[in-house]
C-alpha cells in the first residue's frame, strides 16, 4: 500500500491556518463546527422546490452546491434567500458553473448577466482548457470578495478526457497561481500530489460521483461509496446529488438521507485520521 497523502492525516481543523482565502477558511472552520464533509448538489429545475430541500439537508452539509441555470424560475430573490439560510443554518454555497472561456468573458459571465454568480456564491469551479486566463479573469470578479475557486482536474464521468497529463497540468496552473483564489479541485483522487503541509501548502479535494445505492446512471455517471472517496481516494469533502434530493419518501428522508451521508462521511474521515 502506499503511503497516505500527508494532507488526508490531518485534521480539517488544523488546516485553517494553512490557508489566507476566506472562503477556504469557512469551509474548514464549517466542517469542523458542524463535523461535516458533505455537500449536496441540489440539482432540481426549480428554484422553490431547491430552497425546501436546502431547509431539510442544510443541518448536515457544510455546502449547497447548485446549478442556478436549471431553475425555471431563478430569480434575485432566490439568491437572497438561499444567502439567509447560508448564514442562518451555517453552510457554504457553491454554483457548479463549469466557467470554460477565456479570461475576459468568463469575468462576465461571473459577474453579470441574470444571475451574477459572484453576489451570490461563495465557491465556484472552472475547466483549466483555456490557460491561466481564466483564473486571472475569474478572479479579477471574486478575490477581492473574498470567493474561492476550484479547478476541474478530473471527472467522474465515464471516458472522461480530464486523465494523466491533464490533471497534472491542472495542479501545476492552480500553484502557479497560488492560492489567494483558486483553493483547490474538483477531483476524483489527491491530485494536489507533492504538496506538503508542513511546507503551508494546502488544498481542498472536492469529489462528486458518491453514492450509497446505485453504482452509476445511464449517462456515465459513475458512483463510489464514501469510504471509497475519504479514505482510499483522500477526497476531503463528498458532493452528493440524486443520492439524497432523490430519495424516495418524502421531506423526512431526505433529511435523513442526507444525515445518513454526513455520518458515512464524518466516519471515513475519522477512520482516515486514526491510520497515523
Ligand atoms: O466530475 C464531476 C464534476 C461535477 S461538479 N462529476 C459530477 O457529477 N459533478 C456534479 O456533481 C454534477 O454536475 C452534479 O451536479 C453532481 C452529481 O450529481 P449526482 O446526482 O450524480 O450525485
Amino acid at each position: 500500500m502506499t503511503a497516505p497523502h500527508p494532507t488526508t492525516l490531518l485534521p480539517y481543523a488544523e488546516r485553517i491556518k494553512l490557508h489566507s482565502n476566506p472562503t477556504a477558511r469557512r469551509i474548514l472552520e464549517i466542517m469542523d463546527r458542524k463535523k461535516t464533509n458533505l455537500a449536496v448538489s441540489v440539482d432540481v429545475t426549480s428554484a422553490a422546490e431547491a430552497l425546501e430541500v436546502v431547509k431539510r439537508v442544510g443541518a448536515s452539509v457544510c455546502m449547497v452546491k447548485t446549478h442556478c441555470d436549471i431553475f425555471e424560475d431563478f430569480s434575485p430573490a432566490f439568491t437572497e434567500e438561499l444567502v439567509r439560510l447560508s448564514k442562518e443554518l451555517d453552510f457554504v454555497i457553491f454554483e457548479d458553473r463549469k466557467f470554460a472561456d477565456i479570461g475576459n468573458t468568463v469575468s462576465l459571465q461571473y459577474s453579470s448577466g441574470v444571475h451574477k454568480i459572484a453576489s451570490w456564491s461563495d465557491l465556484t469551479n472552472a475547466h483549466p482548457v483555456p490557460g491561466p486566463g481564466i483564473i486571472k479573469g475569474l478572479a479579477t470578479v471574486g478575490q477581492p470578495l473574498g470567493r474561492g475557486l476550484l479547478l476541474l482536474a478530473e471527472m467522474s464521468s465515464a471516458g472522461s478526457l480530464a486523465v494523466g497529463g491533464y490533471t497534472e497540468q491542472t495542479f501545476d496552473m492552480a500553484r502557479k497561481a497560488g492560492r489567494d483564489f483558486v483553493i483547490g479541485f474538483i477531483a476524483q483522487n489527491r491530485v494536489d500530489k507533492d504538496a506538503s503541509p508542513e511546507k503551508g501548502e494546502d488544498w481542498l479535494i472536492m469529489s462528486p460521483g458518491v453514492g450509497l445505492a446505485a453504482k452509476g446512471d445511464s449517462l456515465g455517471q459513475q458512483y463510489r461509496t464514501p469510504r471509497e472517496v475519504v479514505i482510499e481516494a483522500g477526497a476531503d469533502v463528498i458532493i452528493v446529488g440524486r443520492g439524497i434530493y432523490g430519495v424516495q419518501g418524502g421531506e423526512q428522508a431526505v433529511k435523513d438521507e442526507a444525515e445518513r451521508y454526513r455520518v458515512e462521511g464524518w466516519k471515513a474521515y475519522e477512520e482516515r485520521l486514526a491510520r497515523k
